[in-house]
């Protein structure tokens, strides 16, 4: 660790990229190799899943603007007045301006780790939406954190959209929930966004999208190590591969080696077999029933679930 720490330092001297070195490190002398979809979004990945967001087999974003934005009414009813909305994560604001525009909010707090983003999109927030109290918290929101003090007394609403917490591990996901029950607190409600089981056909389109997109997005990973950690990687070595796993009700993306290689990073060589996978990231898949027992593990009630007409993806309000 102190090897790769002082390597990394000649690049870019900072404790996130070290964090990113020696998760790198980890995961691809682990057996299987592995790295986290947490490292997708850099500049260049957070654009591209934009782009994978817009396309026509990628079902999820569209669908659940559809039914953030039809049941509107019925989120507001149960939501009530003057309560502040607790995001985890804050990405693109398209989402939370169609909860801020159907409720009644008193406050909106963003939790995110990267600051520069959060501060961009509550300077729009406050602009937008005048009588809002905007509190940006940085932090990870998978740790416990502490809301601020202005919105103690106020119900509080958690916002977790995008089948995000489908990149969770069932384990990870509930202990999540019971994070988040502990800081939103007694009464809290809690919004959120997850995609369902499927046709596998489905589902293999969105992840293998004909325009490649979501190929680009899977290998500028290693385009991103290589920038970031001086790696050497061959992109044109490796190829996007997304699967089904239907005992684990999950899809997996991998980055498979087409030939035997070696790559060096950060004082280290990583070898390849021809056809090894570097696994790097796992999309859950929940039926309502599973996700049901999820919540309840975890401490909470699911109150409404609401879907699309073709049963894509779900909305559901949770109540602790
Ligand atoms: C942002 C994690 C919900 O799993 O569908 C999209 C990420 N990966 N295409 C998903 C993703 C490949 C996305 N989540």
């Amino acid at each position: 660790n102190v090897h790769v720490n002082a390597l990394v330092n000649a690049h870019l001297p900072d404790e996130k990229t070290s964090a990113f070195a020696s998760d790198v490190v980890a995961g691809l002398t682990h057996q299987p190799k592995q790295l986290s979809p947490k490292y997708f979004y850099d500049a260049a990945g957070s654009d591209l899943f934009e782009q994978i967001t817009r396309l026509p087999e990628y079902y999820p974003t569209r669908t659940e603007l559809d039914i953030l934005r039809d049941r509107g009414a019925e989120i507001a009813a149960i939501i009530g007045d003057n309560a502040a909305l607790v995001e985890f994560g804050a990405g693109a604001t398209t989402k939370v301006r169609l909860l801020l525009e159907s409720c009644r909010f008193a406050a909106y707090v963003p939790v995110d780790i990267s600051g520069d983003f959060l501060t961009a999109q509550a300077d729009d927030l406050r602009r937008d939406f005048p009588e809002l109290a905007v509190h940006p918290v940085i932090a990870d929101f998978t740790t416990a954190f502490k809301l601020p003090a202005a919105i103690e007394g106020q119900p509080k609403v958690g916002f977790f959209p995008g089948s995000t917490i489908g990149n969770f591990e069932p384990h990870e996901a509930c202990r999540f929930l019971r994070s988040a029950r502990e800081i939103l607190g007694v009464g809290a409600r809690m919004i959120v966004g997850v995609d369902l089981e499927k046709d596998e056909r489905v589902l293999h389109a969105a992840y293998n999208d004909a325009a490649g997109v979501t190929a680009r997005f899977n290998l500028n990973l290693l385009l991103r190590i290589n920038r970031e950690l001086g790696g050497n990687f061959d992109l044109s070595a490796f190829v996007h591969r997304a699967i089904y796993n239907r005992e684990q009700h999950r899809i997996e993306m991998h980055l498979v080696a087409r030939k035997q290689q070696s790559v060096r990073l950060l004082g280290t060589t990583i070898s390849f077999r021809a056809g090894e996978s570097i696994h790097t990231e796992n999309s859950y898949k929940y039926s309502i029933e599973r996700f049901g027992a999820l919540a309840r593990g975890s401490g909470w009630k699911v109150q409404t679930v609401w879907t699309d007409a073709a049963k894509m993806f779900s909305v559901q309000a949770l109540v602790a």
